[in-house]
């Protein structure tokens, strides 16, 4: 479970705020004339997610299976370079900031000295980017948004690596050290960013974007900064999407496949979530009154099907075709910077 809410463990591992605990369940046929759950409830005051119950773990399982089966392999591989490196920088969604983090990762990265990097904050909204900012912070976390499409923010990477491996270094020179150099892993969840941060990070030529199959043979490091250095390869880690309201998030900013979830449950799912939020630019797009908004999702998606013109033969609304319309809008941040996760 990555987002249960045990008080031991209350850092920012703790459950999102927004999403109730209603939601899609995957593979089940949409029924669109009754709404998922109840009508959605304001996103401040929404309930905690809860331990999911064991039907619902099950489903979840599906997704699991769906995912890449070299789990196992990528995780021990990734265990070894681990033991390389001073420092591990991990990428997190901006929007999503809870689900999109390995809750393991703290055991993984073996207590080495720790970056987040919130990333895709270009889609985020900025006052919430500022809030997690500061949560982290105070949580003794060092925190840099970052844009990495734009490469906004990567600039600020090596300052802040200086100054939380001061110490590191230090140690190293009083050992006799003359010039250390420092070595630190990218890790995070797939889609996140890694290989376009490292690109960033290392210019054009090192690591490649996009997932390739044998891209890397051995380690290779590149240097970042004079006394820094960076492995090209990844670490990728699986997100934890046993708990509904993760899974869901995961797969509304595209982090993984919607095709595993029912699109039309998935969307709606995402209109009660974007309602309370209100964003403009979601309104201005589908011309949406205030009545509208507080509809029930799956009227809210039969009304922007109408309104844009979605209809299937006999002039019903064609809400599955909505559905993968709002969501795409959603992953290009048509419809606004938004944060679907709070501190
Ligand atoms: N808008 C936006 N897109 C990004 C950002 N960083 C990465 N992406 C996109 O996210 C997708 C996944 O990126 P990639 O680096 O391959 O992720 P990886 O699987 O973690 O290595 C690609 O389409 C990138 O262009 C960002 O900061 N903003
Ligand atoms: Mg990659």
């Amino acid at each position: 479970m990555s987002v249960k809410n045990n008080k031991k463990n209350k850092s920012y591992r703790s459950a999102p705020k927004s999403g109730g605990r209603s939601g899609a369940r995957i593979k089940q046929s949409a029924k669109p004339q009754k709404p998922a759950e109840k009508s959605p409830k304001p996103v401040k005051k929404a309930a905690k997610p809860k331990k999911p119950q064991s039907g619902e773990a099950s489903e979840y399982s599906q997704i699991i299976q769906w995912y890449p089966g070299h789990m196992t392999k990528t995780r021990r591989r990734m265990e070894k370079d681990i033991k390389l490196v001073d420092a591990v920088a991990e990428i997190i969604d901006a929007r999503i900031p809870i689900s999109s983090r390995n809750p393991d990762i703290a055991r993984l990265t073996d207590g080495k000295p720790r970056i987040v990097l919130l990333n895709k904050c270009d889609m985020a909204d900025p006052r919430a980017t500022d809030r997690w900012v500061t949560y982290l912070t105070k949580e003794n976390v060092r925190a840099i948004p970052v844009d990495c499409k734009s490469g906004r923010g990567v600039n600020r990477f090596v300052p802040v690596l200086t100054e939380l491996l001061a110490p590191r270094i230090e140690s190293y020179k009083a050992k006799g050290m003359a010039n250390p150099s420092m070595r630190v892993m990218i890790v995070g969840i797939p889609n996140v960013g890694k290989s376009t941060f490292i690109n960033r990070v290392a210019g054009k030529t090192k690591a490649v974007s996009a997932d390739r199959p044998g891209v890397t043979r051995g380690n290779q490091w590149f240097t970042v900064s004079k006394g820094f250095e960076m492995l090209d390869t990844p670490g990728v880690l699986w997100p934890k999407f046993d708990d509904r309201t993760v899974g869901e998030h995961l797969a509304f900013t595209g982090a993984i496949k919607s095709d595993v979830m029912d699109t039309e449950l998935l969307a709606i799912r995402l209109l009660e979530l974007l309602c309370p939020l209100r964003p403009a630019e979601f309104i201005e797009r589908y011309k949406l009154t205030d009545d509208e908004l507080s509809l029930p999702g799956h009227e809210l998606l039969s009304v922007i099907a109408r309104r844009r013109g979605m209809l299937i033969s006999g002039g019903e609304p064609d809400t599955e075709r909505a559905a993968y319309a709002l969501l795409d809008e959603f992953r290009d941040a048509k419809l606004g910077k938004i944060t679907l996760e709070n501190p």
